[in-house]
Formats: C-alpha cells, sequence, structure tokens
C-alpha cells in the first residue's frame, strides 16, 4: 500500500513545482520522500501517516515556543475574530514596533513586512537611497531571501541544489553584488580598502544559518563595524534567523556589535507571516512616505501575523527562557557528540541559543568552504536514521536546527539514545 506521504507528493508533483513551495522542503539534497504534515503540538509534528516526530525544524525557526503554544493560539483566535486585514494602521502594529525597539537598542525606528525577503531586499534599497551608492556587500553561504541582488552565491536552498546563483538574475545586476569570504576580516579589509566608496551596504548573518551553522569570529565582526563606519557603508545584520532564537537581544546582543540596519523575522512573527526592517532613525526616515526610498506592502502589519508576534514576545520574556533554551541545545550538541564520538564517526556539533549546526567532521567549520568540506553522504544517511526513529531534522547538510522550549530533556534524551543507536551500526 502507498504511503499516504507519497500519494501527495505524486499529487503536489502535477500541480506544484517539484511538489513543494520551497525547494528545501522537496528533499531532494537528502533523497527520499518528503513529509506532508498534519499538525504539530509543542516539540512534535505528525506527517500523513499520522507517526510522530521530534521537531527540531520548528518551522525553520519561529516555533520558538513550540507549535500550537494555547496562548499564541489564543492571540490568533481573538485577533482572526475581529477582523482578518484591513490594509490601514490598527494599534498592534504600535505595540510591536514599540516592543521591538524597546527590546532591540539599535531600533530607533522600526517597519513591518511580511517576509525575511522583503525585509532584507527592503532594507538593501534603503541603504542605497541613504547612501547614494550601488554596490552591496555579502558573504559566500550566507542567505538574505531570494531577491535578485541577494541570490548571488547564497546558501540554504541555493546552496543545497548546488545552484548558489540563480538563472534569472541579470548579470547587470548581481555585477552590483561583491561576495566575500565569511568571517575573514582580512578580505574585508581589503575590498574595503579598494572600493569602500562605493559600498551602500555590507549585509551579513551574524551567526551563518544557512550553510549549517556557522558562528562568527569576534575579530570579523568589529571589523564589520569599523569599516562600515570608517566608509560611510551601512552595516546591515540580518537577523531574520537569529533575532529572539540566540538571545533576547538576537546576535547584536549577544556578540555586542551595533548594527546601522536589522532584519528580523521568523520568531517575531511566532509562525505567521510577520516580519521587519529597522535601525537608524536618520537612515529610516528615507523610507517614504516621509522620505523617497519607496517601500509598501497589503500584507504589512497583518493583525493576525502581528497578534501571533506579540504572543510569541511576550513568551520569550520570561524570566529564564533563554537559559532553559541554552541548556537544551548545549545538551543536544553535547549529547550527539559523544554518541558519535564514542562509535568513532568523526562528528562535531555546537549551538548559539536556541540554534544549532551538526557537522560530520572532525572540527567545526568556521567558512564555506570548511563547511564544503563536511561528508555531506554522512549527513543524508543519518538523516534519514533519525527520521526512522521519529527524529525530524532539517532535510539538507546546509541548513541550521531549532530547539523550542517546548522540548524536554526527555526529549533530548530520546534523541541522543536514538543517534546512539544509528551511529552503532555505522
Ligand atoms: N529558506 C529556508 C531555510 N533557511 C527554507 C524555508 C522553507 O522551506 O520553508
Amino acid at each position: 500500500m502507498t504511503n499516504h506521504n507519497q500519494q501527495l507528493f505524486d499529487a503536489s508533483l502535477k500541480v506544484i513545482p517539484g511538489g513543494v513551495n520551497s525547494p528545501v522542503r522537496a528533499f531532494r539534497s537528502v533523497g527520499g520522500t518528503p513529509l506532508f504534515f498534519q499538525r504539530g503540538q509543542g516539540a512534535y509534528v505528525w506527517d500523513a501517516e499520522g507517526k510522530r516526530y521530534t521537531d527540531y525544524v520548528g518551522s525553520w525557526g519561529p516555533m520558538i515556543v513550540g507549535h500550537c503554544h494555547p496562548e499564541v493560539v489564543k492571540a490568533v483566535q481573538d485577533a482572526a475574530a475581529k477582523g482578518l486585514g484591513f490594509g490601514a494602521p490598527t494599534e498592534g502594529e504600535l505595540e510591536i514596533a514599540e516592543l521591538l525597539c524597546k527590546l532591540l537598542p539599535s531600533l530607533e525606528m522600526v517597519r513591518l513586512v511580511s517576509s525575511g525577503t522583503e525585509a532584507t531586499m527592503s532594507a538593501i534599497r534603503l541603504a542605497r537611497g541613504f547612501t547614494g551608492r550601488s554596490r552591496i556587500v555579502k558573504f559566500e553561504g550566507c542567505y538574505h531571501g531570494h531577491s535578485d541582488g541577494l541570490l548571488v552565491k547564497a546558501g540554504s536552498g541555493a546552496l543545497t541544489f548546488g545552484q548558489p546563483s540563480s538563472s534569472g538574475v541579470p548579470a547587470e545586476i548581481a555585477a552590483l553584488t561583491t561576495v566575500l569570504d565569511y568571517n575573514d576580516a582580512e578580505g574585508l579589509e581589503r575590498a574595503f580598502a579598494e572600493f569602500g566608496h562605493e559600498i551602500a551596504a555590507v549585509i551579513v548573518e551574524p551567526v551563518a544559518g544557512n550553510m549549517n551553522l556557522v558562528a562568527p569570529h569576534p575579530a570579523f565582526l568589529q571589523a564589520l563595524r569599523k569599516l562600515c563606519t570608517q566608509h560611510g557603508s551601512v552595516l546591515i545584520l540580518d537577523e531574520v534567523m537569529t533575532g529572539f532564537r540566540v538571545g533576547l537581544q538576537g546576535a547584536q546582543g549577544h556578540y555586542h556589535i551595533q548594527p546601522d540596519l536589522v532584519t528580523l523575522g521568523k520568531v517575531m512573527g511566532g509562525g505567521l507571516p510577520a516580519a521587519a526592517f529597522g535601525g537608524r532613525r536618520d537612515i529610516m526616515q528615507c523610507l517614504a512616505p516621509l522620505g523617497s526610498v519607496y517601500q509598501a506592502g497589503t500584507l504589512s502589519g497583518n493583525p493576525l501575523a502581528v497578534a501571533a508576534g506579540l504572543a510569541t514576545l511576550k513568551l520569550v520574556q520570561a524570566p529564564g527562557f533563554y537559559e532553559h533554551l541554552i541548556e537544551l541545545a548545549t545538551e543536544l550538541t553535547i549529547g550527539l557528540t559523544i554518541a558519535a564520538r564514542k562509535h568513532g564517526v568523526p562528528f562535531c556539533a555546537q549551538s548559539v541559543g536556541g540554534m544549532f549546526g551538526l557537522y560530520f567532521s572532525n572540527n567545526l567549520p568556521t567558512s564555506y568552504q570548511e563547511v564544503m568540506s563536511c561528508d555531506k553522504l554522512s549527513f543524508n544517511r543519518f538523516f534519514h536514521a533519525m527520521l526512522e526513529h521519529g527524529v525530524y531534522l532539517a532535510p539538507s547538510a546546509y541548513e541550521a536546527g531549532f530547539v523550542s522550549a517546548a522540548h524536554t530533556v526527555a526529549d533530548i534524551e530520546a534523541t541522543i539514545a536514538a543517534a546512539d543507536k544509528v551511529f552503532t551500526n555505522w
């Protein structure tokens, strides 16, 4: 009898390109049939066959309080009962804007959008409008959504499928994006020495989470800040993934780095489509209707998304929330490493706040090149073996993983025990 996931996938293939609405979901990197999810609760998700998995994807980050947290669900239900959308200002938008500015001191003003891609593309346009310059700098393996100028040597799905630069992006547009090596402070110095006066913005994931997880060298972050200030370029920290994920003040608080602009998404929408960009008042005031940089959206500040975001942001402010998340992620990465090493499997792992990376390698990677030299086939084998044991990891060796506050120590121990079994028969 055909598996129900397979039936749904076969039908989807006929009407949706690749059967999915976002490429990494297709399982092409790891092979096999994608799971179709029916529902989620806390740390668990159930597929179309009714099989339960402990979820370490968390909708790619947003589900920091677990699936269907009662307070988040109630907030969305209450908002829905009052109206699904107005395309006009609401009090909730003011509330979340004030909260974001309070939690992240680098935000003097903020604008809401609906996705991380919108946030980053709008921040880039704003930086160009503010500086009057065209060139932007990004880092190989970092992913900032799928707008043209940012889809150059990108991470996530682009990297997963070996097409880090997309066709359909005009060469003229890609030429305005300079790509440098992540964590290479000297390369950055050289680039600024050569064409610093042309650089509108440098955009960076302060913890790279779209080429597996690569932690930043403090010297790299410091060089970014110093050089952008010296050359009048806008430093954009893309905290779509790290915001409210590595700590209440995101990576900027964790590493003490002051950005000019910040992009947010995922956790701040609590699982619904809310995202934002914000930062220095003098830059943000260049946006229409105050200034000449245009940006707009019918769904921007949608009341349901705002309600989910506000409820989630309230929960993450509970005392001890991040300490607990960090404990879980640390226990998971240490436990998996011990299990692998015990059986002689070259493996290591690390976490920053509530996000983690798993590597089939003896050393933690610090660059795109080092990520590329990890053993991808072993990851794929591990992914499927863990799936068999009811553990859902990201279906790609080039994505970070996420824990939620709904995971329990027992969940983490069960995951480590499953990995131990997998590595025993490696
Ligand atoms: N770009 C996301 C991972 N970093 C994947 C989004 C999705 O497939 O939902």
